[in-house]
């Protein structure tokens, strides 16, 4: 049995591709054991189908967890229901951006802690209907030592899905690469309310761009990770805003939605590092605050 944490749009889409009977939700504390939880599913390609996904029942030990929470919401989320998951289960975090997965591997360092990073896409138009937007793949990696034997069977229990799935053993260096693109592009497209290409055009890019490279490149390397050029950076950057031009990222979407955003996990995870590691980061510090003006706090 896989236990899903956050019944939002990426563990609804986990619970409709795993095997029927296999997802089950984990309730909130305090939320009363209701009826099961029904949507629709509207796959990347075939019709659309009904999904019926049960709460976790008292007694019932799930054997691997999802955490599909905000990462804002993870740590205390997580707080919430860690006596009921057993101390052997591995527990898989799919935030965006940097810091929650540390401050989870950190408060339970013994148990089994994986990381994934995925580019699946889903949203959720209506509260009972769910979009798989596009087709991607997800990368799952060890956060704490007990979680090194575990990859694997997470791995193959995930893959039955039949989304495409690959073990990761640096899983905090390919987090790294995804918070790149999502501090040099996210921000900006939140900031200025236009889809990921358009932000190429516009002055407030153009202006600081260069300078929010130089940071994230001296910021990664003293923080560890393989030294990259600030233009190799940007190349990144630019490459995945072409790609994904049409698209609202997730932090404009949030700031439309009036929800908190991720901002405290990207630019503003690079604006804490730098702090710790002796390195200004003025675009970030300054992206971070317009943003955060733009959504409750
Ligand atoms: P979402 O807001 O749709 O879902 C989060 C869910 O968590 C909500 O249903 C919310 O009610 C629930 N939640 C909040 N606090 C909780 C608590 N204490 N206990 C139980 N549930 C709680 O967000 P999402 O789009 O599913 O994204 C989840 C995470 O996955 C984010 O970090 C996001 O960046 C990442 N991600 C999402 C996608 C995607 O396509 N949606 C893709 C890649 C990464
Ligand atoms: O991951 C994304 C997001 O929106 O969070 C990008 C890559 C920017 C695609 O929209």
């Amino acid at each position: 049995m896989i236990g899903i944490l956050g019944a939002g749009a990426l563990g609804r889409l986990w619970a409709a591709r795993l095997p029927a009977g296999q997802a089950v939700f984990l309730a909130r504390p305090g939320q009363p054991p209701g009826a099961d939880t029904r949507y629709r599913f509207r796959p990347v390609t075939g019709p659309e189908t009904g999904i019926q996904v049960p709460w976790l029942g008292a007694g019932d030990l799930p054997d691997l967890v999802l955490v599909t929470t905000k990462a804002g919401d993870t740590l205390d989320a997580l707080t919430c229901v860690i006596d009921r998951i057993p101390e052997t289960t591995p527990i898989l975090l799919f935030q965006n951006g940097l810091g929650s997965q540390q401050a989870v591997a950190q408060r339970w360092p013994e148990r089994p802690i994986l990381a994934a990073t995925t580019t699946e896409g889903a949203n959720r138009p209506d509260t009972d209907l769910l979009v798989h937007a596009g087709a991607g793949e997800t990368w799952i990696g060890p956060m704490t030592k007990a979680a090194d034997q575990v990859v694997e069977r997470a791995a193959s229990q995930l893959a039955e899905s039949g989304l495409t799935l690959h073990q990761e053993p640096d899983i905090l260096s390919r987090l790294w690469q995804k918070l790149v693109v999502n501090a040099g592009i996210n921000p900006y497209t939140a900031i200025l309310d236009c889809p990921n290409g358009e932000i190429l055009t516009t002055h407030l890019y153009r202006e600081t761009i260069d300078g929010l490279c130089e940071e994230l490149s001296a910021v990664m390397a003293a923080a560890g990770q393989k030294a990259t050029a600030p233009e190799t950076l940007r190349q990144r950057i630019e490459d995945v805003a072409r790609k994904t031009a049409h698209n609202t990222s997730s932090m404009r979407a949030d700031v439309l939605r009036g929800r908190t955003t991720e901002i405290d996990f990207i630019n503003g995870y690079l604006v804490r590092r730098g702090k710790e590691l002796g390195i200004a980061t003025p675009v970030n510090q300054m992206l971070t605050e317009q943003v955060q003006q733009l959504s409750p706090h």
